[in-house]
């Protein structure tokens, strides 16, 4: 039994190697700037790939964040969403004392300019989906 197992579960071990290393993309610079951090809307429906124009972490003071929305289900770029995003810190209970400005960009893009994350720690980008879709997501993202 032992013996029939080595192959695939070398196998098996080397896929689970390719796949953690793609999801700790934060600290690699291998993955061809791409960095995204994906999380899914509160009824699953959407995918939020998060990332910043220069493919880096945010960071704690001004932020440009970047929204990739596509669905779930069938992978296509959502546009018309209204988004409105309100950076909150849940272990402290503050948000930002500005709210970050929108612009659709097209093919599922979306930028936020203005996103002022005043001190290390946990946040979270809460942000509101509206448009032709209701939705919630909150990126969470530790500061350093
Ligand atoms: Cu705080």
């Amino acid at each position: 039994m032992v013996q029939l197992r080595t192959l695939p579960s070398l196998a098996l071990i080397a896929f689970l190697g390719v796949a953690s290393a793609a999801c700790s993309s934060s600290t690699d610079d291998d993955a061809g700037g791409a960095k995204a951090n994906t999380f899914t809307s509160q009824s699953g429906a959407l995918e939020v790939a998060v990332t910043t124009p220069t493919g880096d972490q945010p960071k704690v003071g001004m932020n440009v964040i970047l929204y990739h929305v596509t669905g779930t289900s069938d992978h296509h770029p959502v546009d018309g969403l209204e988004l409105e995003m309100t950076p909150f810190m849940p272990s402290m209970g503050h948000g930002s004392p500005m709210l970050p400005t929108v612009q659709a960009l097209g093919d599922g893009d979306y930028r936020f300019e203005n996103v002022r994350l005043g001190m290390a720690g946990l946040w979270e980008l809460r942000t509101t989906i509206g448009g032709p879709v209701s939705d919630f997501v909150a990126p969470r993202f530790e500061l350093e």
